[in-house]
């Protein structure tokens, strides 16, 4: 006799029923091979560096960092500052204020060092476009206020304010004729990211990576618009910085007191006890400009990408600068806060641009 074997249709609760069963026995071993957290499981913050004490006595002119997680960068912006994103640093030191004049001034006497702008351009900036024979000079590039056809936003204008001046260095800020021998106490500019890196050489020290140089101009501050906290630049009467005030590029009023550069620690400090980390001159950072790098930096001690998007109206590679400068008009930049960013080619220099120095801890 053949025996039939009849297949009978499984129960119709039995799946439920098993896999009731392991989640159950998965339950079961969880609790009995990792139990249950106590108080002394590590936060989720320990992720982060954390903040630190300073490690000894201030260098001179420096301010400790502590360090620690923050929040970087500014939703608001049209450019590339968002998202707004938690990332931590460990603790240094950072120069209280920008390098001036006079302490370039040392740096030059002591190396007999020439900037990018002291020397004609190099092959690479060349090879760059057409450069007319007057241009294979040296030169930097400076501001210079131009009226614009009426009805013109100069959002929508082409920034022909910039221009290129034979002659103009960081001792001849508006061409060869100027001089800097009133304002040895303003920061020093038409610095390129080389020159810049070649102080911090010499000086044993290095330049600030761009979230190092975020989490000092919020001077501990948690998510605030501005350096000083949410107070509008003038509001009633109260000027934070050196900015532009007026119709850019045009007419500068001059309402916080200076149309150039103002002697640095003109305005009140931050809550580190630092100045002019929102406007006066833009200050070089050590990274890689990176369009997209806030989606992928890492969590702790970021330092940009292995090498930069290009610059504006150039293919060159470009480094961070943050900060703003005198020239940041409301209706045209508002990069003085301190999440924006800005970026432009390591050789390139400019009226409006400096840098200020970090140490770390050892
Ligand atoms: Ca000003």
């Amino acid at each position: 006799m053949t025996r039939t074997i009849t297949r009978r249709p499984a129960h119709p609760y039995r799946p439920w029923l098993i896999a009731l069963g392991c989640v159950a026995v998965g339950f079961a071993v969880l609790v009995i091979v990792k139990p249950p957290r106590s108080d002394s499981s590590p936060p989720a913050s320990d992720q982060f560096v954390q903040p630190s004490e300073p490690p000894g006595p201030a260098p001179e002119g420096m301010v400790w960092i502590p360090g620690g997680p923050f929040w970087m960068g500014f939703d608001e912006s049209p450019d590339h500052d968002a998202p707004v994103h938690q990332v931590a640093v460990s603790g240094f030191w950072i120069d209280r204020t920008e390098v001036t004049n006079a302490q370039f001034d040392a740096f030059v006497r002591a190396t007999g060092y020439k900037t990018s702008a002291e020397k004609p351009p190099t092959a690479e900036e060349l090879a760059q476009g057409d450069v007319p024979p007057e241009k294979r000079v040296p030169f930097s590039t400076c501001f210079v206020p131009v009226r614009l056809p009426d009805g013109t936003r100069a959002l929508d204008h082409p920034p022909t304010w910039w221009q290129f001046v034979a002659g103009a260095d960081w001792r001849h800020p508006e061409g060869p004729r100027s001089s800097i021998a009133d304002r040895m106490n303003h920061p020093v500019v038409h610095v390129s990211w080389h020159d810049a890196v070649a102080y911090c050489q010499w000086a044993g020290k290095r330049l600030p990576t761009e979230a190092e140089w975020e989490c000092a101009a919020r001077g501990g501050l948690d998510r605030q618009e501005y350096c000083w906290g949410s107070a509008r630049q003038g509001a009633d009467g109260k000027w934070w910085a050196n900015t532009f005030q007026g119709k850019f590029p045009s007419e500068n009023t001059a309402a916080d007191g200076y149309t150039g550069t103002a002697p640095v620690g003109s305005y009140a400090p931050n809550g580190y006890g630092l100045v002019d980390m929102a406007g006066n001159v833009w200050e070089w950072c050590n990274d890689w400009y990176g369009v997209q790098y806030y989606e992928t930096s890492p969590r702790n001690n970021p330092k940009g990408p292995e090498t930069g998007d290009p610059g504006r109206d150039t293919n060159m590679p470009a480094k961070v600068r943050r900060g703003g400068s005198f020239l940041c008009a409301d209706e045209y930049c508002r990069r003085y806060l301190p999440g924006a960013r800005d970026f432009n080619p390591p050789n390139d220099a400019a009226s409006h641009t400096g840098f200020r120095c970090v140490k770390d801890a050892r």
